[in-house]
């Protein structure tokens, strides 16, 4: 398998306020992308990225965990961060390799305590933000409500690019505002094909269209000239003016949907593949010198059977397999024996990984999460 152009890549971080979904949706993105074949839940240990034993028995992560889907023939890497304020560690080690960060809220209780801190980290980071309002089947969710607490506690540049249709237990689809189509619940199983908007939302659908056009034209004279002129503006267009908006953190698209029920996942991953910059837009502002092969551990996993698996991102390459790298830190040489990909617990060898790029390789010596790895010494 070649390696995947910087073009093509989505690095994202799934981060968020202690048990808004995180894990639930990408499990939904891995089942919408035809990953695995079921939807995997939290109540039964069976999810991909909480594949830990004390995950699984404590139902939350404790660790990073690292995914990919294909979606779109563009490859997603998701990194799955805890949201527990306790385990924060690996989030913070994870924002430096992403471009992107998905910021998930309960619809019920809106912008909490470490949405706010995590917001304010990506903001350091200047990663692009696309935020997802979770758990609208639940009793007293309101994504109305979640989406004017992130205009006016997260940036007021959030704007909605998914509705709901209904609410709480009476919740039937989402609206996606950007192709004007619509989703139907499909309660758990794989979400079907666009369909078309009820005609008892038009108003609202109309409303919100028209506040979704309006900030992104902001963004772009020219989509702004031609919107004036009364001209229908093709979602193409759209989406590509929203995607420099989201990469000059701009705006901030808001969508929503149920984790759980795999509601709202296709609009999602559009938006991450359509809204969301790749590496080649938005690199990243780890050094390496002039190195012809670089790569930052952002990870490191002790695999009971593998051994140490330490996850890095490329920073310049390829990498392949059969390569020997030096720690400037250590100053020690490391073989990377094989080049990785990472689903969750399971690993699959690859023969290279782009720039850009987020894989794994087992067995190295001396390395520590934050090391820079390069092909001959310079100063990082
Ligand atoms: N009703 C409903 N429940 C959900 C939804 N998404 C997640 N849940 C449930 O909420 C709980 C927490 O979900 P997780 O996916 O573990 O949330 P998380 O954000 O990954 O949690 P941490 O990683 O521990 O921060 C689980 O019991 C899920 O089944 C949803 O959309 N609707
Ligand atoms: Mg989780």
């Amino acid at each position: 398998m070649p390696a995947t152009e910087p073009g093509k890549i989505r690095n994202i971080a799934v981060v968020g306020h202690r048990g808004v979904g995180k894990t639930s949706l990408v499990e939904a993105m891995l089942f919408q992308a035809g990953k695995t074949n079921r939807l995997g839940q939290i109540e039964q240990g069976s999810t991909v990225s909480d594949w830990d034993e004390d995950e699984q028995r404590r139902q939350m992560s404790l660790s990073g965990s690292l995914v990919h889907v294909e979606w779109q023939g563009r490859k997603i890497n998701l990194f799955d961060v805890p949201g527990d304020a306790g385990f924060q560690a690996d989030t913070f080690a994870a924002l430096p390799v992403v471009e992107g960060a998905l910021v998930v809220l309960s619809g019920v209780m809106g912008v909490e305590v470490n949405s706010t801190r995590v917001w304010a980290r990506a903001e350091e980071y200047e990663l692009s933000r696309v935020v997802f309002v979770n758990m609208l089947d639940r009793e007293r969710a309101d994504f109305y409500r979640a989406l004017e607490a992130a205009r006016e506690q997260l940036s007021d540049r959030c704007v909605a690019i998914q509705l709901p249709i209904g609410a709480e237990h009476e919740l039937t689809g989402v609206v996606d505002l950007l192709h004007m189509c619509a989703y139907m619940d499909p309660s758990g199983g794989k979400e079907g094909g666009p369909q078309p908007i009820p005609e008892s939302m038009s108003d609202l659908v109309a409303e919100y269209r028209e506040k979704l056009l309006d900030a992104v034209v902001e963004t772009d004279e020219a989509l702004m000239a031609r919107y004036l002129e009364g001209e229908e503006l093709a979602a193409d267009d759209v989406a590509a003016a929203l995607k420099n908006a989201v990469t000059r953190d701009e705006l901030y698209p808001v969508g929503c949907g149920v984790a759980t029920k795999n509601l709202g996942t296709t609009a999602l991953l559009d938006l991450l593949v359509e809204g969301v910059p790749s590496p080649e837009r938005k690199g990243t502002t780890i050094e390496f010198g002039d190195a012809k092969q670089a790569v930052f551990i952002f990870k490191t996993i002790a695999d009971p059977f593998a051994g140490r698996i330490s996850c890095f991102r490329v920073l310049a390459g390829p990498v392949t397999g059969d390569t020997t790298l030096v720690d400037p830190r250590t100053h020690a040489k490391e073989r990377f024996g094989q080049v990785l990909l990472v689903q969750g617990k399971d690993t699959v060898t690859v023969d290279a990984l782009g720039v850009g790029d987020l894989g794994a390789v087992a067995k190295l010596k001396d390395v520590v999460t934050g090391d820079v790895l390069v092909d001959h010494e310079v100063p990082v």
